[in-house]
């Protein structure tokens, strides 16, 4: 056992536990169906491009038989997108249920992503492969990417390695973009009259793929507690020194669940909520004085010290930055080969004072010079800025600094001030899955087998109740159509699966609205320590914060 930590060989042993009702032999359970569905939102044109799958019925898996599930199977399976901790497991709960049901049945892993599908690039997964990643964090099994199936040569690709490899079924694991994929693939091996079915596994970190039908997406646990952890480290140190203010950045792209979810662990005194800054229009200049005042009241209680959690995508919520964005991503696009000849900052700023109007051009020179740099920075492959890539937390303590200096010309007290920045993201998504990860993740891929057994295509694999012990789950599948919408993507109207942001109404921004205000000025840190592997339930079988206050 070369290589091999005390605490993975542990893991290796623990048995990931699964709802009762898959406990039971597979051919002893069968899919109970209810009503017809109806998509969120445009039905008549998601029914238009989605002629066969639109509209099944919600399932759920009760005691029966279907001897189905001993049939030999072969199946493919993808992950897609950013890691997040419990996608092996996935594979596992998956490779376990195909086995049960026949033991000749084959599992492959597409690697890196969907362009393994595309490029028919695969691996056989047998048990001594699969043993060496269970209850493992990461991807790197099979290896994840980003590529999008959307040209008719990808689809095309697509179904002919389905075909070469006489797959049965896909199962692909990811975001709201996978999971949008899975739907229109499903569709297009159905249209095409080809027999693999296509299911998806809710996965993403950032915890913004949920909604009525499911509670969580993987990974969102285990990364909330790795960084809360780290933040809860931070703040006891910030105690102990009494000098430093701690400027935290946390991942999640466009939403503030992570932040709002380590917020309500941690208990910083400030934590910013990107939906709230853009449904109150905040500026940056109001933003930097809030976080001024609450720094000029500690320091009257002399706590010249604090910690203040930031959304990664919060520029992009703050009204003039938006704007900025919105015309840098245009005039960089529309003028590309002139811009990309500009050499310095200093020429860069003469052109943009040029070509932004006048308040765009104020916005983007009242940044300091190091982060105005960065929104000008590679654009991805749809020509927008990066904003993962912006340091805001960098950009608020400086703008912070300014504040307080001006302040203190201005004869206030304001007390000392010194800063530090951080950037937790990409510590969260691979760590060894919690246990509460572990088992939805096992349990999700084990009933996304059983989904495949019971011949259904287009379906999301779907494991509910979890708030509580996990023979209470349930186990079942969504239609992906239901949980669909039409956006505008990019200039064109898509099929795309909703993706749910802070809600301003919700029960866990309340929670978290209604102590800020002690938070800030009192010094209320609390600790939740690294993530518990083994011991008492209570201490390593809690799961979030936001899904006890929204489903409890
Ligand atoms: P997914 O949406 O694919 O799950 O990825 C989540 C995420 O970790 C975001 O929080 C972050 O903005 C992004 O991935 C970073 O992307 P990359 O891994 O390409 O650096």
């Amino acid at each position: 056992m070369a290589n091999l930590s005390a605490l993975q060989i542990a893991r290796y042993e623990y048995n990931p536990k699964l709802p009762s009702v898959l406990r039971n032999n597979p051919d002893e359970v069968v899919l109970e169906f209810g009503k017809a569905t109806e998509a969120v939102a445009d039905q008549a044109e998601l029914k238009e491009l989605f002629k066969n799958t639109y509209g099944k019925p919600e399932a759920l898996f009760v005691k029966g038989k279907n001897p189905d599930v001993k049939k030999e199977i072969r199946v493919g399976v993808i992950l897609s997108g950013g890691q997040a901790p419990g996608g092996h497991n996935v594979i596992a709960g998956l490779y376990d249920g195909i086995k049960a049901g026949n033991k000749k049945s084959t599992l492959i892993g597409f690697k890196n992503g969907p362009s393994g599908l595309i490029e028919n690039d695969f691996v056989e997964i047998d048990d001594k492969f699969m043993d060496a990643y269970r209850n493992t964090g990461g991807f790197d099994m099979i290896g994840s990417g980003r590529t999008k199936i959307e040209t008719p040569e990808q689809y095309a690709a697509s179904m002919a390695t389905a075909e070469k490899q006489n797959l049965d079924a896909i199962v692909i694991v990811g975001g709201d973009d996978s999971n949008t994929n899975a739907a229109l693939l499903a569709e297009t091996f159905l249209a095409n009259g080809k027999k693999t079915r296509v299911i998806g596994c809710p996965k993403t970190i950032d915890g913004d793929l949920k909604n009525e039908q499911i509670e969580t997406s993987f990974g969102f646990d285990t990364a909330c507690k790795t960084y809360s952890e780290l933040i809860g480290n931070i703040e006891r140190d910030a105690n102990s020194a009494k000098k430093y203010w701690h400027f935290i950045k946390l991942m999640g792209r466009s939403a503030s669940h992570i932040a709002l979810e380590c917020a309500l662990q941690t208990q910083p005194n400030i934590c910013l909520i990107s939906e709230e800054v853009e449904a109150k229009k905040m500026t940056l200049k109001q933003i930097t004085n809030d976080i001024a005042d609450a720094i000029a009241k500690r320091a009257e209680n002399k706590e010249n010290f604090g910690v203040i959690l930031i959304p990664e995508g919060l520029v992009e919520f703050i009204p003039e930055m938006k704007s900025l964005i919105a015309e840098l991503n245009d005039k960089m696009a529309q003028n590309e080969a002139e811009f990309n000849k500009l050499e310095t900052f200093a020429d860069k700023n003469a052109w943009l004072k040029a070509n932004l109007t006048a308040s765009s051009y104020e916005t983007f020179s009242a940044l300091p010079e190091g982060i105005a740099a960065q929104f000008l920075a590679d654009r991805d492959p749809h020509g927008n800025v990066q904003v993962s890539r912006i340091e805001t937390e960098k950009l608020l303590a400086t703008m912070v600094e300014r504040e307080l200096k001006v302040r203190k010309e201005n004869g206030k007290y304001c007390g000392k001030f010194s800063s530090y920045t951080h950037f937790f993201g990409y510590e969260g998504r691979c760590a060894f899955p919690s246990n509460f990860d572990a088992d939805y993740c096992y349990s999700l891929g084990y009933t996304a087998f059983m989904l495949i057994a019971s011949g259904v295509t287009g379906y999301l694999s779907s494991v509910r109740n979890l708030t509580k012990p996990a023979d209470k789950w349930t186990a079942g599948g969504i239609p992906l159509t239901m949980m669909m919408n039409m956006e505008q993507r990019h200039g064109t109207k898509k099929p795309v699966i909703r993706k749910a942001l802070v809600e301003l109404d919700g029960k866990p921004f309340k929670e978290f609205a209604s102590h800020r205000d002690e938070w800030k000025i009192k010094t209320s840190y609390t600790f939740p320590g690294a993530i518990q592997y083994f011991g008492p339930s209570e201490v390593c079988d809690q799961t979030t914060k936001t899904i006890k206050l929204e489903r409890e």
